[in-house]
């Protein structure tokens, strides 16, 4: 039995040995050391000792179980030690390989000239603010002085969806709801910028959905001279110390007296050229003192309240700054358009 039990364990501890991977040192465990293994079959066996004899082969057997096992469990440790070796190696990667690279956004450049416009506004003091886009007819033609009727809200000119609502045709009506939610109290700084809609045909110069920004300044003592100076400073700072400003008087029903204002044309320098039409100047925004009908339909008293309102075009803007010549550029979202504007490139 002794001769046995010591052949046994030669055996097993050299095919512990061979063993390649895990799968096949489980494999000597469950020969060697399962319950029908042949070390079990020995121990089945000691009946037929003496008493002597059977404590000893007894002893011998747990000896030999437990070299078995620790040689096993030294193979294993190998083993695995080898197998996360091997996975290291095999799935290392190559940290000096240069990036992918990867394609970032840039700013619309309507976007960029709508933001410039809110910064220099709001380090005068001003404040933004913005409104519904489906809009009551009150707010977007009445309370701004256009009762029914008024040529300018032909009904084939704007979007409406019932007899009362309709898509705003300008950011004006952020202005009067400002106003009225104020309660008649001055004073109100603001710039409203938005999305408005009108329907025309679209081409070159037109959109049927375009950006607006305007401006309302209400206060007591405000005056002309104020709107003169604010647009003199936006004219300035947006396109250039060296421009001039021209006031010419024009007609908004909001406004009382009105007025268009253009810039002297950097182009030609005043003498005249395409891009002004030959007359030096460029036409950029429409403005003028608030009607007093405006004033008191937001319950502001037009005996103690004045104020000023201006509204432009950012396309318009947009396009005299970069030398844009379509206004459907803006909307098509053609790459070879938009990566001209942002600092960043796209690969
Ligand atoms: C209130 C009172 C007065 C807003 C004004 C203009 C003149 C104007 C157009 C120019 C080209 C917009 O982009 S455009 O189509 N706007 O000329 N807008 S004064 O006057 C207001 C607005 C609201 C309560």
């Amino acid at each position: 039995m002794e001769e046995r039990l010591k052949q046994l364990q030669q055996e097993a501890t050299a095919k512990v040995e061979q063993s390649v991977d895990l799968k096949q040192l489980n494999d000597v465990r469950v020969a060697y050391l399962g319950k029908k293994g042949p070390i079990t079959e020995v121990l089945k066996g000691m009946g037929k000792l003496s008493a002597e004899e059977r404590p000893k082969m007894g002893a011998l057997a747990n000896e030999v179980r437990d070299d078995i096992t620790k040689a096993i469990e030294t193979k294993q440790q190998l083993l695995e030690t080898a197998e996360i070796e091997k996975k290291l190696t095999e799935e290392s990667i190559d940290v000096t390989l240069p990036g992918r690279p990867v394609n970032s956004g840039t700013h619309h450049p309507l976007t960029s000239v709508i933001e410039d416009i809110e910064d220099l506004f709001l380090s005068m003091g001003y404040t933004v603010e913005e409104g519904p886009e489906v809009e009551k007819d009150y707010y977007n033609f009445e309370a701004l002085n256009l009762p029914k009727g008024h040529p300018a809200r032909d009904m084939q000119d704007s979007f409406y969806i019932t007899e009362d609502l309709l898509l705003r045709t300008h950011t004006s009506p952020v202005q009067a709801r400002t106003m009225e939610r104020r309660e008649g109290k001055g004073p109100v700084k603001i710039i409203c910028p938005g999305k408005v809609y009108r329907r025309d045909n679209d081409d070159a110069t037109h959109s049927h959905q375009f950006m607006q920004i305007e401006g309302l300044v209400v206060d007591e003592n405000i005056r002309m001279s104020d709107l003169k100076g604010t647009l003199n400073v936006f004219a300035k700072r947006m396109f250039g110390e060296d421009r001039e400003i021209r006031l010419r008087p024009s007609f908004f029903p909001f406004t009382e007296p009105s007025v268009e204002m253009d810039i002297s044309c950097k182009i030609c320098g005043g003498k005249g050229c395409s891009v002004c039409k030959g007359t030096g100047w460029i036409e950029i925004l429409g403005a003028g003192m608030v009607h007093p009908n405006v004033l008191e339909m937001a319950g502001f008293d037009s005996k103690k309240y004045t104020g000023f309102a201006f509204g432009m075009g950012p396309e318009r803007i947009a396009m005299l700054k970069y030398g844009i010549d379509d206004i459907r550029h803006y909307y098509a979202n053609d790459q070879r358009f938009l990566t001209q504007f942002g600092q960043k490139e796209f690969k």
